[in-house]
């Protein structure tokens, strides 16, 4: 976690509900000036999505009715947080500024995941997601299960802070938000115990808000009242910088308590959500402390692996733990995956590995050890039971938009504002209106997008060319925030389809200059009478291809070996990987 972040973070907190007002008032004003859309009969017409990514991992991985490689979840699906009720595991990931929010998926494997909807896909739920960084919007959420109900709490750092929803069924529907304006920070996570009360445990600031050091925060309790929805008695710092506060470490945060062999284990991340990430595990007879930090921290780091070892996963951390049916503990945990240094798109992913308890101690990797390759899978009865969308291993799918609703995988760049698609399920069509939103702005541009989930992957989109399209740049988008994508797009104007380009954002302008202006690498003329364009994308880690199409035609290379590295989060900040969609324009 950075320090401009989360001092902001935690000025925010502090103001959230005037905050949530205002930018509720602001949104509200922003939404009622936005243009009329045009006719659908004008919008693009996308025909299909497909997307393919190799992951090398998976092919060593020899038995995989024994076996599997990581991540469990591919691509950037951060902050994993994970329950189990009976049989069934059920996982959350953070979000950010994309809707809908906090994905939430099942399995009965620990392994094998199905998204079975989203916790957040209520406008009302969002009403603060309209503006901000990518970067911000809904940070790491945690899922637990009491008494018939399941909680998910998380934070949304535009305004608001912290809440929590509940529902019956964890497919959804979910709860409108229950506010918690006392807690003031990130990382709210919630703990059950066995006499039915409710606790919530977070990162707070350092104590009275005087950090000694550059990431010094705290672990927090309180008890929440599930009656009345709010926090009661007195809150308590049970970590105060972290393991050892005289080696300041930093950002501790993401913590979970559990109850093991008639004590508690309170673990949480350490180190910051980079290359020093780290777990670490905290010990207490009882549940307010005092909580001692475990002689061998941490239960889980890559950091002190050779920077030269190949296939390195990093950034390994934030982890949760959940104990299944037959009695084994599982952690799950973000991990990060470099093509070349630190250079990853594919953002912080879902990584899962076996918990030893050692002298009552949760480890997940000794220290020194690398996240192994090829992982045993968990004792469980549903061991290799298929999914019917695969997040993990190679992956191939096309999308030809013919059903009534959009996948699950389909995301939109904060809360849209309008309703600037439709789907033509008996025609197989995606129509997306262009709007004058940039993908550099922050509003939300007609964008629909889903991870990218591959170093090496392929994503193609086809775009049909209707007499009546309005005047418009359309195509293909690898984004990764405001100031670092690339669009590969056609100029379409009165039924034809001009010409095709690869623009880049300008990444040397500030956050604070709205008017990012992107540059045009490369171009080139469409033959007229073209009824179809085809767009794709290729990765190879950090070479970038961009080809087209023209139908009837071949394909045609339009720039090979643009840096990727443009796109990952090491160059461009931030806490999510690149998405890949379709986007549409009015020309700028
Ligand atoms: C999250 C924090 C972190 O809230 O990064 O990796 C923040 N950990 O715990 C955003 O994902």
């Amino acid at each position: 976690m950075k320090l401009e972040v989360i001092a902001e973070m935690f000025q925010r907190t502090l103001r959230a509900g005037i905050v949530a007002i205002l930018l509720l008032a602001g949104a509200r004003m922003a939404a009622a000036a936005e243009p009329a859309l045009p006719d659908k009969s004008a919008w693009v017409q996308f025909t299909s999505f497909s997307y393919a990514g190799t992951d090398t991992a998976a092919g060593l991985v020899k038995a995989p009715g024994q076996e599997f490689s990581n991540p469990v979840l591919a691509g950037f699906y951060s902050d994993p947080s994970v329950c189990r009720v009976g049989e069934d595991y059920y996982l959350v990931n953070s979000s950010f500024s994309y809707f809908p929010g906090v994905p939430i998926f099942h399995s009965r494997n620990l392994v094998d995941w199905e998204q079975i909807g989203y916790v957040l896909d209520q406008r009302s739920q969002f009403s603060t997601l309209r503006d901000g960084d990518v970067s911000r919007g809904i940070y790491a959420a945690t899922i637990r299960y009491h008494d018939g109900t399941f909680y998910v709490i998380t934070t949304m750092v535009n305004g608001g802070g912290n809440f929590y929803v509940t529902a019956k069924n964890p497919a959804g529907p979910w709860s409108e938000p229950n506010w918690l304006p006392d807690v003031d920070g990130i990382d709210p996570s919630l703990f059950f115990d066995d006499d039915g009360r409710a606790y919530v445990v977070h990162c707070g600031p350092a104590p009275d808000n005087r950090p000694a050091y550059d990431g010094h925060r705290s672990i927090r309790l309180r008890e929440l009242d599930l009656k009345t929805g709010k926090m009661t008695g007195p809150e308590k710092i049970l970590v105060s910088g972290g393991t050892d506060i005289s080696k300041k470490p930093q950002w501790i945060e993401g913590p979970h308590i559990f109850k093991h062999d008639g004590g508690f284990i309170l673990i949480a991340a350490q180190g910051g959500t980079e290359a020093n990430h780290s777990e670490v595990a905290f010990a207490a007879d009882d549940l307010w402390g005092p909580y001692t930090p475990f002689a061998d921290n941490p239960i889980l780091t890559q950091r002190d692996l050779p920077a030269d070892r190949p296939n390195p996963i990093t950034c390994t951390g934030h982890a949760d733990l959940v104990e299944t049916q037959t009695g084994q503990w599982w952690a799950v945990f973000l991990g990060c995956q470099p093509y070349e240094r630190n250079w990853f798109n594919t953002g912080r992913e879902t990584f899962l590995l076996p918990v030893q308890w050692e002298n009552n101690w949760p480890i997940v990797l000794r220290a020194n050890a690398a996240v192994p390759a090829v992982v045993k899978r968990p004792d469980l009865p549903a061991a290799g039971e298929p999914v019917k969308t695969p997040m993990h291993g190679t992956i191939s799918w096309t999308d030809k938009f013919d059903r009534p609703t959009l996948n699950l995988r389909w995301n939109f760049l904060r809360l849209p504002t309008q309703t600037w698609y439709s789907l033509d399920d008996a025609a197989g069509l995606l129509r997306i209106a262009p709007r004058g939103v940039e993908l550099s702005s922050h509003g939300n541009p007609s964008l629909i997008a889903c991870r990218q989930q591959h170093a090496t992957f392929t994503a193609t989109t086809a775009i049909s060319i209707a007499d009546a399209t309005a005047p418009c740049d359309a195509g293909l988008v690898a984004f990764q925030n405001e100031t670092h994508y690339y669009f590969l797009g056609i100029r379409i104007n009165a039924g034809k389809a001009s010409e095709v380009f690869l623009e880049q954002a300008a990444a040397a302008a500030t956050r604070a200059n709205a008017a990012v202006v992107a540059k045009v690498l490369a171009s080139a003329e469409l033959p007229a009478g073209a009824v179809r364009v085809e767009l794709r994308i290729e990765g190879a880690g950090r070479p970038y291809a961009f080809s087209y199409r023209a139908i009837p035609g071949e394909f045609k290379s339009l720039l090979q070996g643009v840096d990727g590295s443009f796109l990952s989060t090491d160059v461009a900040g931030g806490f999510q990987g690149v998405m890949l969609g379709m986007y549409a324009r009015t020309r700028p």
